[in-house]
């Protein structure tokens, strides 16, 4: 059994418990595995979730690579649930795509953020000097250290990390993506909060990839689906314009390196600061569900 609902938190535990309740429930579609270990030895796990066709196109969905966004995880359990467990519901749109689901990338910062403190988003890496973590997603390897990060490993938010593909995390993660890079057509990445999809460059103020406005063709297919769910906007646009410039983000890494066509970062509920990362858990249903709607309107395009 697990434990897994979308109307309470939950632990990392409760995370790897249901993937692998998945798996064994549905061996046919669901398999579990594990792109490496991070710096404290916990696994980063992922769900393959097989359409059994000849050679089918690729998607990726990740959450939870910054610690406190705890909305990001859950929306990824939930697209993995959908998935599997009401594969009927979305047959025709998923017949021709695997899906690969690793809804904690930071598995050590997030257990940090649930048991001593909240707002802990870098991972777990404890530098020289004493200071503690690298964020994640400004360490991928595509015009690394450029803009919108950190060099001082202190900083609590945006240390970009020593050189790109310092941390554990994003090496065995990006190892385990370029593995499957042939035929993965999108990837999207779900962080909170501020209700964006945001495309990509992020490296620089003006750097867009040429198919840019394909990119956003298709992010609003997402944005509609998304606003049908529950009337919520989900502003679509270019990263340095919505949230700034930030180099060494995981989605410009799948973009610019990977080539992956369609590269989004989704941020998710809530828009209010106030609110911040600390969204009632009675919105985590619907939160997920609105990142499943973009999720799917995605896959349609493919
Ligand atoms: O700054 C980030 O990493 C993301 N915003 S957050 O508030 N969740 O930290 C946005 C990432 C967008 N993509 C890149 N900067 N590459
Ligand atoms: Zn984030």
């Amino acid at each position: 059994g697990h434990n897994m609902d979308w109307t309470s938190y939950h632990r990392l535990d409760d995370f790897y418990t249901y993937m692998e309740y998945l798996a064994a429930t549905y061996p046919k579609i669901a398999s579990v595995g594990s792109a490496g270990k991070t710096i404290e030895g916990r696994e980063l796990r992922y769900l393959k979730i097989s359409s059994g066709a000849a050679n089918p196109k690729k998607f990726w969905v990740d959450g939870g690579i910054h610690a406190r966004e705890w909305v990001a995880p859950a929306a990824a359990a939930y697209v993995m649930r959908e998935l599997v467990e009401n594969r009927s519901k979305y047959a025709s749109i998923v017949s021709n795509i695997d899906f690969y689901v690793m809804p904690l990338m930071n598995p050590d910062g997030y257990e940090h953020s649930a048991t001593r403190e909240r707002m802990w988003r870098k991972n777990r890496n404890r530098h020289q000097n004493g200071c503690i973590g690298v964020d994640l997603n400004r360490n991928w390897g595509f015009n690394w250290g450029t803009a919108g990060i950190s060099h001082n490993p202190c900083d609590p938010q945006i240390y970009a990390g020593a050189k790109a593909f310092s941390e554990p995390e994003t090496q065995a993660i990006s190892k385990f993506i370029l593995s499957i890079k042939n035929n993965l057509k999108a990837y999207i990445s779900f962080h909170t909060y501020g209700q964006y999809i945001l495309i990509p460059y992020a490296f620089d103020d003006v750097s867009k990839p040429s198919d840019f406005e394909e990119l956003k063709r298709v992010a609003v297919k997402a944005q509609s689906a998304m606003k049908a769910v529950a009337g919520e906007t989900y502003q679509v646009g270019h990263t340095p314009t919505l949230v700034g410039a930030a180099a060494g983000g995981s989605d410009d890494w799948a973009k610019g390196t990977v080539g992956v066509k369609y590269a989004y970062t989704f941020e998710l509920r809530p828009t209010n600061y106030r609110v911040g990362f600390a969204l009632p858990a009675s919105q985590l249903a619907v939160a997920s569900q609105e990142a499943l709607a973009g999720v799917l309107a995605v896959a349609k395009e493919l």
